[in-house]
């Protein structure tokens, strides 16, 4: 070790953290061959190779050049900037191949590294104070990863051979099914004061008042859902509101995507390049807003505010106490949560006993995203930093918030006050939901 290392222990973190997001981006893209790569395997989702190409240009963008001076996000190179090119369209862009890309990666990780090596992480301002920027490419870089994820879920042709690499521990029976905990209501505090990591739509932290609620001990599963299309879930109107009925006229299903019939009353479920019976202990994937709040309708039951969810989460209302994850403080670990990519499939219900929030809801955090029944929004005082791009370009009743994170998510991308968005028709993310009541 060199002496600039020894005395800047940050530096040798940031440089092992944007390393190790890079060793994950490869190890999933490795599988991948150059024309699987390159292709638009779904309108949905664009090229693998387009992500790699933008998480190299938003590392260089906000890595070397800001750090010289403030830029706009408009300064994004063309080819990847994702407001110039919907995703429906990358596959017809002029994309490199992937060793090219590769190179032009490393390239800009180079470049990035010795730039670090003269940054005032402990003064500076508050895009680089405690690696603040550092962390968001990180996230940028995890959130991507996520995103190839699905796009190989929808892959055409062979299936992604998904380098499986944990067998998650089997189920354990922890609560009935639609059995619910109880919040007691009162002045909680949502949100947080990070800067070190948090994004700008998770702050300020705030205080709201909340009504007594009841919320799934669970999340909803398989078997739970199966329940719901047996009862004729898809066919009857009064589960549905307006725009749910309108989405599922228009998208004609009558499962969720990824499930096929199989005999008389069976389904298989596949994730990645395994197909299997329908796991009833796993939570249910692959369901848009809209099938989540008619089956919750159907449940005699509703979807929670983003509030509530989070109040499950995080808040202990015997003392007054926020927890950044739903098990406490401590930093996530194979045996707390089904996070982290690697199993490639979500995990029964009750699987990790640890993963439980102080008023006893299991699994909050991995295995699906839970969508809530709350439009995205900036909170009271929300401030944009360090661009109006990230969220702020998305707040508006169009989207709607999950929380809690999936398989697909890599641990520094999800905790307790971490919020995810997207249109309610969509299916292809790896969601799902638990139902909440009034008391
Ligand atoms: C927070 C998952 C909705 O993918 O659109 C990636 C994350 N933002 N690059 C998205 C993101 C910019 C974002 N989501
Ligand atoms: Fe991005």
């Amino acid at each position: 070790m060199n002496q600039q290392t020894v005395a800047r222990p940050d530096v040798e973190r940031i440089a092992r953290l944007l390393a190790e997001a890079r060793e994950r981006t490869l190890l999933l893209a490795a599988p991948v061959g150059d024309d699987d790569l390159r292709a638009q395997h779904d309108p949905l989702m664009g090229p693998i190779v387009w992500d790699l190409g933008h998480i190299a240009a938003f590392e260089e963008l906000w890595l070397t050049r800001n750090l010289d001076g403030a830029i706009e996000f408009s300064e994004m190179p063309g080819l990847y900037n994702p407001f110039e090119h919907p995703r429906r369209v990358r596959g017809a862009l002029p994309l490199p191949g992937i060793a090219e890309c590769v190179a032009a990666m490393e390239e800009i990780r180079a470049r990035v590294l010795e730039r670090l090596e003269s940054v005032d992480l402990a003064g500076g301002p508050p895009l680089v104070r405690g690696g603040y920027v550092y962390h968001m490419v990180a996230q940028h870089e995890y959130q991507h990863n996520e995103t190839i994820l699905q796009t190989l879920q929808l892959k055409r042709g062979e299936p992604y051979r998904a380098p499986r690499a944990i067998v998650p521990p089997p189920g354990r029976e922890t609560a009935a099914p639609g059995a619910m905990a109880r919040f007691p209501g009162g002045r909680v505090e949502i949100g947080t004061a990070d800067r070190a990591w948090a994004y700008d739509n998770e702050r300020p932290r705030h205080a709201v008042a909340l009504r007594p609620f009841l919320i799934d001990i669970l999340p909803v599963t398989n078997g739970d859902y199966a329940a719901f299309i047996d009862a004729g879930g898809y066919r009857e109107r009064r589960w549905w509101s307006d725009a749910g009925w309108a989405w599922l006229q228009d998208a004609k299903v009558d499962a969720p995507k990824h499930w096929e019939r199989s005999g008389a009353h069976g389904w298989t479920a596949r994730s990645m390049d395994r197909t299997a019976p329908l796991d009833t202990m796993k939570p249910v994937c692959h369901v848009c807003w809209h099938e989540a709040e008619a089956y919750a309708r159907w449940a005699g039951k509703r979807l929670p505010t983003e509030y509530e969810w989070e109040a499950a989460a995080s808040w202990d209302p015997a003392t007054g106490a926020k927890r950044l994850y739903p098990w406490g403080d401590e930093p996530w670990a194979p045996a707390l949560a089904n996070l982290d990519q690697l199993a490639f499939d979500t995990a029964q219900v009750g699987a990790y006993p640890r993963n439980v929030s102080p008023i006893g809801c299991y699994g909050m955090v991995g295995d699906v995203w839970e969508w809530t029944a709350t439009d995205f929004g900036g909170y009271p005082g929300y401030e944009s930093f360090p661009f109006p791009e990230y969220s702020e370009a998305f707040f508006g009743p169009e989207y709607k918030v999950l929380r809690g994170g999936s398989w697909a998510t890599r641990p520094g991308a999800v905790r307790n006050s971490f919020r995810n968005w997207d249109y309610p028709i969509r299916r292809q993310i790896f969601a799902g939901f638990r139902c909440a009541r009034d008391e």
